[in-house]
């Protein structure tokens, strides 16, 4: 089964929307397998935006996730990585989709409120460094009936 590792980032925590945001996943009917809270370190930030190394928004990109906590989760569900990019919306909040989280609730590039994988590697990537195995939940929702065939 696909799985995708989300962040709502430290915008979405300070502005209350944490359980907007999840709700938005769940009532979709995608099975959340983990969650944390945290405060994330300089060297998991730089680890998680690696591939933006040498872009000249890095440096701000580090210090806004590092400035205050972040929620982590990871969602199961078949075709959830692509799914979840739609709902999430475009990189720009001024432009995503009214519907999508960044369309609905954002105004700036640097405040887009929420990261979601961008592919199966990066997700697969992702998961392991921001979760262990053992705080990874595998269980079975009794909604599966009423929302597949
Ligand atoms: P994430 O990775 O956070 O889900 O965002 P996207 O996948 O939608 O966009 P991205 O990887 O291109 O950018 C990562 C992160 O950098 C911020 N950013 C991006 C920024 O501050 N200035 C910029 O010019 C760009 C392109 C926003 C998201």
């Amino acid at each position: 089964m696909e799985r995708t590792f989300l962040a709502i980032k430290p915008d979405g925590v300070q502005r209350g929307l944490v359980g907007e945001i999840i709700r938005r996943f769940e009532t979709k009917g995608f099975t959340l397998v983990g969650l944390k809270f945290l405060k994330v370190s300089r060297e998991l930030a730089e680890q998680h935006y690696g591939v933006h190394r040498e872009r000249p928004f890095f440096g701000s990109l580090v210090e806004f996730i590092t400035s205050s906590p972040v929620v982590a989760l990871v969602w199961e569900g078949d075709g959830v990585i692509a799914s979840a990019r739609k709902i999430i919306g475009a990189t720009n909040p001024l432009t995503a989709e009214p519907g999508t989280i960044r369309g609905d609730f954002g105004l700036n590039i640097g405040r887009n409120l929420i990261h979601g994988s961008d592919a199966p590697e990066t997700a697969q990537q992702e998961i392991a460094l921001w979760f262990k195995d053992e705080e990874l939940v595998s269980w079975q929702p009794h909604l599966t009936p009423w929302l597949h065939e």
